[in-house]
């Protein structure tokens, strides 16, 4: 039976502030010129381009006090979150186009809000070479696209823990992190101090992803908003080498199918984040190309019906 999926908003984000390169502030445009739009048109889904949200341009300056650009980042949040609560309200599903994970703050305290609103359970699929689970404290470089998870976990400055008002947005708990092969020494024990579910890729290679994806998603139930945060640099870098951050020894091409599948077959996905891909690094698009053929999986797109 084909699954229907509700309509979808896509949100361009075209910044790389919290980044350590610049590129990705070009991301929305690519992906909407690899038939990001059409390609879920023609899955059927009701797809509406709400165009950019705006912010303020890159500085490109050193860190102050531990962060990069943190004044922008917070503009750039504010405006996302408010972006990503009207098009939940209006019971879309808000597909943003990143931009680098720093953008996740923003649409993930909105989704948080909107979960508690509604009285739904959430669950964060955090798809990403690295766990992003940084603070001021431990990474040397400042870039806010390495703390995200952190910051919505309540750790980091209070214009970003406490962007929706209330703080935590959400509790470490409501994390999966899959394909991770990155983390900072210190991150580690940050990792482990809160307890952070995460399936790195020695647990893949030990476990296959099948097996990894059906633990990741356990205890879905028609109550539970599944938000999937998509960092493209989760992927082996030897098929999407359009990332600033690429780490070798990542999910390949079929495994990269089987976890897009597998979310689709739950059909609880109500929100997703693209983020971190870089057309200055791309080489003709191929990393948006592969992105799109990835999110048509998402969608329910499969080689046979399979119920
Ligand atoms: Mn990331």
């Amino acid at each position: 039976m084909p699954r229907t999926f509700p309509p979808v908003s896509l949100i361009g984000v075209p910044t790389d502030i919290g980044a350590g390169h610049r590129g990705a502030r070009m991301g929305p445009d690519a992906l909407r010129i690899a038939g990001l739009g059409e390609a879920l048109l023609a899955r059927g889904v009701d797809v509406v381009d709400t165009g950019n949200v705006q912010g303020p341009a890159n500085p490109w300056i050193e860190p102050v006090h531990g962060y990069r650009h943190l004044d922008e980042v917070v503009a750039w949040n504010r405006a996302l979150m408010d972006a990503t609560a009207a098009e939940l309200a209006k019971g879309r599903l808000p597909i943003m186009l990143g931009g680098d994970h720093c953008l996740a703050i923003g649409s993930i305290t909105a989704i948080a809000r909107h979960c508690r609103q509604q009285g739904k359970r959430l669950r964060v699929l955090w798809l990403d070479a690295h766990s992003d689970f940084n603070t001021s404290a431990v990474t040397p470089s400042g870039n806010i696209h390495g703390m995200p998870v952190a910051c919505l976990c309540g750790i980091g400055p209070d214009e970003l823990t406490r962007l929706g008002g209330e703080a935590p947005a959400i509790t470490p708990a409501e994390v999966r992190q899959i394909g991770i092969r990155s983390v900072d020494p210190e991150e580690k024990k940050l990792i482990k101090d809160h307890a952070v579910d995460v399936y790195d890729m020695r647990y893949i290679d030990e476990v296959g992803m099948k097996r990894t994806m059906e633990t990741a998603l356990e205890g879905l139930d028609a109550d539970t908003h599944l938000h999937v945060s998509f960092d493209v640099d989760f992927l082996d870098p030897s098929i999407a080498p359009g990332v600033g951050t690429t780490v070798p020894g990542g999910p390949n091409y079929r495994e990269a199918q089987l976890v897009m599948e597998m979310i689709a077959d739950t059909g609880r996905m109500g929100s997703l984040d693209i983020v971190e891909l870089n057309p200055v690094l791309d080489r003709r698009n191929r990393t948006a190309k592969l992105t799109v053929d990835l999110v048509e999986s998402l969608f329910g797109k499969s080689t046979l019906m399979r119920d």
